[in-house]
């Protein structure tokens, strides 16, 4: 194609430098070479956006199936990439270059450069489309194509990073705070998440559903200003009007399958488990984290028999898994724990009973490795 076949012509009466700007724009307001030049520019943006979210799918996400997508993206464009638009190109009078606006300066998270490159690609797409319809049908077919095909894999990859973001945070956690009811409740999860706790699992076996609700949209308040994940304990219909980071299960409660179905893959499920087979069914299921004991007698379920260090021993042999040791864990019997190798714990009344939970919370955080 040769820029004649554009739908625009350039007369030589156009280029008059005589012409006033009216006379100049009622003449000619759009030029083959300006069609070339916002054809090559939109090409150039649309590969250059596929490019940073291929790399974030490569680097960030491995995920092989992305990147092949977003590769073959480019190159189809690339392929379309014609000498006529190049040639076009005149950087040097582009009135647009260098007009950075400041919401580009202030993006910082992986989901804000993710979302803007997604929109730029799909903008620079659009463009294209409307632009090479007459000229360049091919372009404008591969255009609409990938345009539509990025709507879906922007979801599929703003669903991948929450994920890969909460196993990472997951992955850091050493110290998981659960509820139990108690007046000032909120006062004590905060003082927990100012001393550095980073996972809080809201359990709450009385009251109210609508004095649950609401304590669980607090706390999730709460450990959303602090970066700490908030987990709900049992409860399905909780954790997503409260849109928690995941579930805690017992047992006894619904099947990892049918908590993964209605929370999303993104979302962590934990399980608690008592012995090897109950690890293993939990890890077969796909569970993202369990927890193993109690370990030692505790009060907050005295008539569960301790599967003791033992029992933690043989967890951590047999899984890769984050596990949380817990029961009866507290500042005197950390230690025992930590020297059978567990690396995370998850504590009740040491934290919730205690004078002081800030200082409490501080002094089993500086005891685990
Ligand atoms: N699951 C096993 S032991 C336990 C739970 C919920 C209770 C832990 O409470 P505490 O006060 O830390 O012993
Ligand atoms: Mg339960």
């Amino acid at each position: 194609m040769v820029l004649s076949e554009l739908p625009f012509s350039i007369t030589p009466e156009a280029c008059d430098p005589a012409k006033t700007d009216m006379e100049w724009m009622s003449f000619v307001p759009i030029s083959n070479q300006s069609v070339a030049q916002l054809i090559d520019a939109n090409l150039d943006r649309a590969r250059e956006g596929l490019r940073v979210v291929e790399d974030w799918c490569r680097f960030g996400l491995q995920q092989k199936d992305l990147v092949v997508t977003l590769k073959d993206w480019r190159q189809q464009l690339g392929a379309h990439h014609l000498e006529i638009y190049k040639k076009a190109r005149a950087t040097h009078k582009d009135q647009g270059i260098g007009l950075n606006h400041p919401a580009q300066e202030n993006r910082t998270s992986t989901e804000e450069i993710i979302a803007a490159n997604c929109s730029r690609v799909q903008e620079a797409l659009r463009v294209l489309e409307e632009f090479t319809r007459a000229t360049d049908p091919d372009l404008a077919i591969i255009a609409s194509k990938i345009r539509y095909g990025l709507y879906d894999l922007e979801i599929t990859i703003i669903k991948s990073t929450a994920s890969k973001r909460l196993r990472q945070k997951l992955h850091y956690c050493n110290l998981c705070l659960i509820t139990e009811q108690k007046k000032e409740l909120a006062s004590t999860i905060s003082e927990a998440l100012k001393a550095g706790v980073k996972m809080i699992q809201f359990r709450c076996k009385n009251g109210s559903d609508l004095e649950r609700l609401a304590q669980a949209k607090e706390l999730a308040s709460l450990c959303r200003s602090h970066d700490a994940l908030f987990i709900i304990n049992d409860r399905l219909d909780l954790a997503l009007a409260a849109d928690a980071d995941g579930i805690h299960l017992g047992q006894d409660d619904i099947p990892t399958e049918t908590a993964r179905r209605i929370l999303g893959s993104e979302k962590l499920i934990g399980r608690s488990t008592h012995c090897l087979k109950q690890l293993r069914q939990a890890e077969t299921e796909g569970a993202d984290y369990l927890g193993v004991g109690p370990i030692f007698p505790t009060k907050t379920k005295p008539e569960r028999k301790p599967s003791g260090i033992s029992y933690l021993k043989e967890a951590l042999e047999a899984t890769q898994l984050p596990l949380f040791a817990i029961g009866g864990i507290n500042s005197s019997t950390l230690d025992e724990v930590v020297s059978a190798g567990a690396r995370k714990i998850a504590v009740i009344g040491a934290i919730m009973n205690a004078p002081n939970p800030y200082e409490t919370s501080q002094d089993l955080l500086r005891k685990l490795p």
